[in-house]
């Protein structure tokens, strides 16, 4: 299952498409725009998200909700795009008056995006290196989490921190497969700590009034798998490696840990390895899961857990020294309106790209072509695994 995206920050509209999906699954656009509406959301943001309905329609790819198993096309209008369309028109003369961008932001693809592409205005880089993009991978996504939920996986995330102020866990490899996604939705941060929560707020509270940014941390748990995804046989097949490159496909993620992560680093080996047990009921599991469900590159069939860590946003209200592209002289940075913190939205997107990553390791073990023969691939190997 692959996806594409197009579309500009404030051009008409997002665009995905996804291919390589199985015939005869359910989709369900109300699921997918909770998605969005989740992506959206999340105390911090800026004004643009007031302005955007952020919902998806679907134009290829389902007859009466379920896959054909053609490339399905998913759109995400972009509500602001009307009020750029003369600077925005994909024909035609830029307006006179068209002003450029050429105040890079440190911390953003603007300067090296326009030294590569040979532009004299941010906007045609920073347009696409928006983060509005990723609208389009959630959208996107839902293909691949209603094929998951199909095969009883459920992925979901967390914030554990903003800045300094921290959700500390006794043992969150063991609780975090337990937090329900209702308590988490219910906070404006998406922690599952109200102290936490409230701890959390101020301290964006304080940036906001500063014009500073804000930074910060979040997992995300799949359950529900199966042992044995991914491979070992090759760096690409490996489950860890995958995933990675997904998570870092996201801007502004700087950091991945799987399981107890750096952490590990700094333990003994008995310290760190989960021993193996067996039971007639339930077959091979572990006595912990320090290693976040991943051994070998492959799911060990306990629940995965990611933490990642995202740089705080490159626009600020209290804009940091530049240089001017066309004067070389020392700036401030361009601004106009800026999310203070994106932490809780980033990991909603971080969901999506999980989700992915999960959903072609099962179509690569249990077939491609239509649900019926994947759900039997997948019941036949459980049953295997329990023979022992
Ligand atoms: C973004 C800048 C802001 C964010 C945007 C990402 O947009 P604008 O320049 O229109 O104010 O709101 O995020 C979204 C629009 C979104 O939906 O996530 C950036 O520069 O990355």
């Amino acid at each position: 299952m692959q996806f594409v995206t197009a579309g500009e920050s404030h051009g008409s509209q997002l665009c995905a498409i996804v291919s390589g999906v199985p015939a005869g699954l359910v989709i369900d656009e109300a699921q997918i725009n909770a998605d969005l509406a989740r992506r959206a959301s999340g105390f911090g943001r800026s004004s643009r998200q007031e302005i955007e309905h952020n919902t998806v329609s679907i134009t290829s790819g389902l007859r009466f909700g379920k896959t054909l198993g053609s490339p399905v096309t998913l759109l995400v209008a972009n509500a602001d795009g009307k009020n750029w369309s003369d600077r925005m028109s994909t024909f035609g003369k830029a307006p006179k008056n068209l002003a450029r961008e050429v105040t890079p932001r440190p911390g953003h693809a603007d300067l090296v995006g326009a030294l590569k592409n040979n532009t004299d205005d941010c906007r045609n880089v920073l347009e696409r290196a928006s983060a509005r993009e990723t609208a389009a991978r959630v959208a996107a996504a839902g293909i691949a989490r209603e094929f998951l939920a199909a095969l009883g996986v459920e992925v979901f995330s967390y914030v554990t921190r903003i800045g300094t102020a921290e959700f500390v866990e006794e043992a969150p490899l063991e609780s975090a497969p337990d937090y329900k996604p209702l308590d988490i939705e219910m906070s404006e941060v998406r922690c599952p700590n109200e102290e936490a929560t409230e701890h959390m707020l101020k301290m964006i509270k304080v940036a906001q009034v500063k014009g500073e940014s804000l930074g910060g941390c979040f997992r995300v748990v799949a359950t529900g798998l199966v042992p044995g995804l991914g491979g070992f046989e090759s760096g690409p097949e490996r489950l860890t490696s995958q995933l990675g490159a997904a998570l870092f496909s996201i801007p502004a993620i700087k950091g991945v840990e799987f399981g107890l992560g750096f952490e590990a680093a700094q333990r003994n080996g008995s310290e760190v390895h989960d021993l193996i047990t067996h039971t007639k009921k339930s077959g091979y599991s572990r006595a912990s899961n320090n290693a976040g469900g991943l051994e070998g590159g492959m799911t060990t069939g306990l629940p995965l857990i990611i933490t990642a860590a995202m740089k705080p946003i490159p626009t600020m209200a209290s804009p940091l020294k530049t240089v001017n592209m066309d004067t070389l002289e020392e700036a401030e940075a361009s601004q106009e309106r800026s999310d203070v913190c994106a932490v809780p939205s980033a990991a909603v997107v971080a969901e999506a790209e999980v989700c992915f990553v999960l959903a072609n390791a099962y179509l690569h073990k249990f077939g491609s072509d239509n649900m019926d023969d994947i759900q039997a691939a997948l019941a036949a190997y459980k049953k295997r695994l329990l023979k022992g």
